[in-house]
């Protein structure tokens, strides 16, 4: 029997920086309730979607960034988002800033999870690859504080069992590079959700601007087609304080082809009916990494060869 799940990416636009989480969160329902409308099994949101993304910003007032982040998941102004995912029976997928203190201190982290149809987180990732700069840099038209405002994830990439596959989660930057899906791929996974905030002006190399969308969907395209897995790509899209956002939120086959993609770069819902067995037909012949695969001798070329590093 055909495994069939049908995926919702939730495109956001801009989020004000005076948008508070009650506006956000029902602006979040609105489209949890549309996916549920499309036939959505499972509904994903972007990256950080709960608020404005800050890391364009900086500051060194500690009170004031931690109002970014979440101290419980879900805390008191976002548990609609699990009463309504229960009550409509569907699945989601929410980007958001972790503020963490089990560890005996304050950690903050770039974090995705994942929630079942009745409303139970049953996975949590945090962003691993985080771009930018710890450093202000007042010169440029906005920066890019991730590494400032974040710590990197320790969770690793995960794998669970959920929707009726194997899903896995990565965060923006992570689509670029391919270590990210392969360490997913290693595990069989059959959905990769990401979401991004990816502006469309790139301040420390300004020629790669025109290139956005195209790498955007590069990374992912090929990150589905050579671990045979569907991508869902969500994006926070449009002109947000004033940094012009990339949207071209799409899902993405097991074939590496774009099914669904949005059109417009603001709130927005996309769905496909996806097959899981497609990812199995690409596992099982030409990407089947048991037979085809050869780690052992990626390890002895490096070693023959050395370091091909420029000085
Ligand atoms: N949020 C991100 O990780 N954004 C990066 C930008 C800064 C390059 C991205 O890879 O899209």
């Amino acid at each position: 029997m055909a495994r069939i799940v049908t995926l919702a990416a939730a495109q956001m636009g801009p989020i004000a920086r005076t948008e508070t989480r009650p506006q956000v969160v029902e602006r979040l329902l609105a489209m949890m309730r549309q996916a549920k409308g499309m036939g959505a099994d499972v509904v994903a949101f972007p990256e950080a979607a709960l608020t404005a993304f800050f890391p364009h910003w900086y500051t060194e007032d500690d009170a004031e960034v931690d109002r970014w982040f979440e101290a419980e998941m879900p805390g008191p102004q976002t548990q609609p988002l699990f009463d309504e995912a229960r009550r409509l029976g569907i699945g989601f997928h929410l980007g958001y800033c972790e503020l963490d203190r089990t560890s005996g201190r304050k950690r903050r982290f770039n974090t995705a999870i994942l929630v079942d149809a009745q409303g139970r987180i049953i996975g949590k990732y945090r962003k691993i690859h985080l771009p930018g700069h710890a450093d202000h840099r007042p010169q440029t038209p906005f920066q890019n504080l991730e590494k400032r405002y974040f710590e990197v994830g320790d969770l690793g990439f995960g794998a669970w069992r959920a929707f009726g596959g194997i899903a896995g989660m990565i965060i923006c930057n992570d689509r670029r590079w391919p270590e990210s899906y392969r360490v997913l791929g290693l595990q069989a996974v059959e959905m990769v959700f990401c979401g991004y905030n990816t502006p469309v002006h790139h301040p420390a190399a300004p020629d790669h601007d025109r290139l956005g969308q195209f790498h955007n969907e590069l990374s992912m395209q090929s990150g589905a087609y050579q671990n045979s897995t569907w991508v869902v790509g969500i994006a926070k899209a449009g002109v947000e304080e004033g940094v012009d956002m990339i949207a071209g939120s799409c899902i993405i086959a097991p074939t590496g082809e774009i099914v669904a993609r949005a059109s417009t770069a603001g709130d927005e819902v996309i769905v496909a009916r996806c097959d899981l067995d497609l990812g199995r037909s690409y596992r099982e012949t030409t990407f089947h990494m048991a037979i085809h695969r050869r780690p052992e001798h990626y390890r002895m070329i490096v070693e023959r060869t050395g370091p091909q590093a420029p000085d």
